[in-house]
């Protein structure tokens, strides 16, 4: 039997001897490994998360004490150690084990977190409450694990000053391993880089330490002269002043894969009587030489079955976005490409190679990363700013009220828009086509192929009045000939008839173009249209969709607020100019509801978007006509 094999809860660790520990600390990155490479999901982060987790679950107390994590998806080992190990089976599979913390799953879970940088002020929050409501449990501790690359963010810059601020008592561990997706960008990490490139120094350190404590035969000035050389020294290699002035106290950095010297700072941490960050460093995609050596992500995730080292897939849309965004960058000296932190899973990883320098990446910082394109914008650049759909509705306010309100023609491209599947209710990008198109002056494009991807960037680089966005899935695009190709903000009308029109955004196309065949084949006639231009709608489109006895609009996106619900309006405004009542719009969208991991083709099946659910809705519009006729 393996010792992982005895581990059903924290308290079974807190018998083991520190032999043991490690032997543990191989069978879980094993384990894990075999479980990810299965599953598709996220490795270098736990593969360096080991012997952390293992520490602070032997020092702590979990779920009386509150152990939270930043962001979720470094929480494996956590849910390996806390009686969900058999579960790892259905990873981020429907029904089965989240990827990312989750509260239904088990007690020790206390958020379901996936955005990052929130961590911090949910630490704060608990901390609060804790003191005010006491509950005669006064010794408590909250323990916030946050990634170099989550502490980037904003959130959790306001989080430390107010946690400083207030004094409340909270231990948070900052997970260095020098990595977001890509290196994390970041001062504190590069005082952080000067000690990985000085194995030396940790031991340097220690020695000082050591010289100045035995110390007890010079006089005090020279004591004195000595600590301030030890500060000085500290100062320049660790992060300390940062934190201190904010009014938390730093230690640390600590070596991340040694769990007896982990206990010991986290057990000096717990005594702190105030707010904490203990340093931890580790090694992200540690014992495992696929992880190692990948030169870039260190195998941040994995799809099922796959050790990777690329992430965009020859004919996806993100590959389209990487010629395309290359392709336009020779043509403007003046484009600049803007990444949060994920200049590889986005597909500019290339650009930056091409173009030095016309690469920003802004860390986790969304909302920094749209003000400062419109500052750029306001400068005479031309930014793209390339984010998930999800992650941009960090930043609405920012869109709306810099970019928008100024008028600035900042590109915004969103990979991973619509239902995204395996990470689960946070990572699906519904909500941009209902958000965006609320901002005043903003353009927003839906591509359908390879093809549309670089004639609406050339498009959107002519759009100089205001913003654009352009939105695409995760999937594989169409290939199309140039003459399927749209241009501008027109619609392309891609098959005509006479009963139903079925009016498609994006890849929903084709769900549509599947619809139109199975209506067709029970003798329907079906009009379908790629709507390319979300916003504004091409008038044509409008006209020529009002002129049949029934409509039924298609979107990957949330249907409340909508392509769809902006499509009916204008029919019905169109009708009735013309002094008619406008047909019946049955519009289909995601449902405004949290929707859970699993497949992503079967989500949508399961919400009514693929062909079947498209030609069910077109017939049931249609059988609705057919009676209301009848009873007529
Ligand atoms: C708001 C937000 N933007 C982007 C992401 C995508 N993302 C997921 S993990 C990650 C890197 C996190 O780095 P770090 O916190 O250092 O953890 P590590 O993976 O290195 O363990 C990024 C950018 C996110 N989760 N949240």
């Amino acid at each position: 039997m393996s010792i992982l094999d005895s581990v059903h809860s924290p308290a079974d660790l807190r018998r083991l001897s520190y032999d043991d520990l490690d032997t543990l600390a191989g069978e879980i990155r094993e384990f894990i490994v075999e479980a990810v490479t299965r599953s598709g999901g996220h490795l270098g982060s736990n593969l360096g998360a080991v012997e952390l987790t293992l520490a602070v679950h032997r020092v702590f107390e979990s779920p009386r004490d509150i152990i939270l994590w930043d962001t979720g998806h470094q929480a494996y080992v956590h849910k390996i150690v806390t009686g969900r190990r058999d579960d790892f089976v259905t990873l981020r599979k429907a029904g089965g084990l989240s990827g990312y913390p989750n509260r239904a799953e088990s007690e020790h879970d206390w958020i379901e977190n996936s955005h990052a940088s929130t961590i911090v002020s949910y630490a704060h929050g608990l901390a609060t409450a804790l003191e005010q409501r006491a509950e005669g449990a006064p010794d408590r501790h909250v323990v916030a694990i946050i990634g170099d690359g989550s502490m980037t963010g904003g959130m959790a810059f306001e989080g430390l000053n107010n946690l400083g601020h207030s004094g409340r008592k909270a231990i948070i561990i900052l997970n260095d391993n020098g990595r977001s997706y890509a290196p994390t960008i970041s001062k504190l990490g590069d005082s952080v880089a000067r000690l990985r490139v000085s194995p030396l120094y940790l031991r340097q350190r220690a020695r000082l330490d050591r010289v100045l404590h035995e110390l007890p035969l010079v006089g005090d000035r020279m004591e004195r002269g000595l600590q301030a050389a030890v500060a000085a020294v500290r100062e320049y290699f660790e992060p300390r002043a940062f934190f201190e002035d904010l009014g938390v106290r730093y230690t640390g950095p600590f070596d991340g894969h040694d769990v007896r010297g982990l206990e010991s700072a986290l057990r000096d941490a717990s005594e702190y009587d105030g707010p904490i960050v203990v340093h931890v460093m580790t090694q992200k995609g540690r014992g495992y030489a696929p992880a190692e050596n990948d030169p870039v992500k260190r195998l941040h995730d994995v799809k099922p079955g796959e050790v990777d080292f690329t992430e965009a897939k020859p004919g996806s849309y993100t590959a389209a976005f990487t010629e395309a965004i290359i392709k336009a960058g020779e043509e403007h000296p003046e484009l600049v490409a803007i990444t949060a932190a994920m200049p590889d899973s986005t597909g500019l990883l290339p650009f930056g190679e091409r173009f030095p320098g016309r690469l920003i990446d802004v860390g986790i910082a969304e909302q920094h990363a749209v003000t400062s394109a419109a500052g750029m914008a306001m400068g005479g650049l031309r930014p793209v700013v390339a984010v998930y759909s999800t992650f941009l509705t960090r930043a609405i306010d920012q869109v709306m009220y810099d970019v928008g309100l100024h008028g600035q023609p900042v590109i915004f491209c969103l990979d991973r828009a619509g239902i995204t599947g395996d990470d689960g209710p946070s990572h699906h990008g519904v909500l941009d086509m209902a958000l965006l198109s609320k901002v005043p002056n903003m353009t927003i494009l839906a591509p359908s192929s390879y093809q549309e991807i670089g004639q609406m960037l050339r498009d959107a680089l002519d759009i100089t009045d205001g913003p654009v966005a352009i939105r695409w899935p995760k999937t594989a695009a169409r290939n199309v000939p140039d003459d399927e190709v749209g241009h501008g903000v027109s619609a392309r009308r891609v098959r005509e008839g006479r009963d139903v029109c079925i009016l498609a955004v994006g890849k929903m196309l084709d769900a549509a173009e599947a619809a139109a065949d199975a209506l067709q084949a029970d003798g329907v006639s079906v009009t379908v249209w790629d709507v390319r231009a979300v916003k504004p709608l091409d008038p044509r489109m409008i006209a020529d969709a009002a002129r049949h006895p029934a409509v039924v609009t298609v979107e990957d996106g949330i249907r409340e607020g909508g392509a769809g619900s902006a499509i009916a309006d204008a029919i019905s405004v169109d009708a009735l100019e013309g002094g008619h009542v406008g047909p019946p719009v049955c519009v289909l969208g995601t449902p405004v509801r949290y929707l859970p991991h699993g497949n992503a083709d079967a989500i949508l099946h399961e919400v009514g978007l693929d062909g079947e659910g498209v030609a069910a809705a077109a017939r049931k519009v249609l059988e609705k006509i057919a009676t209301s006729d009848r009873k007529d």
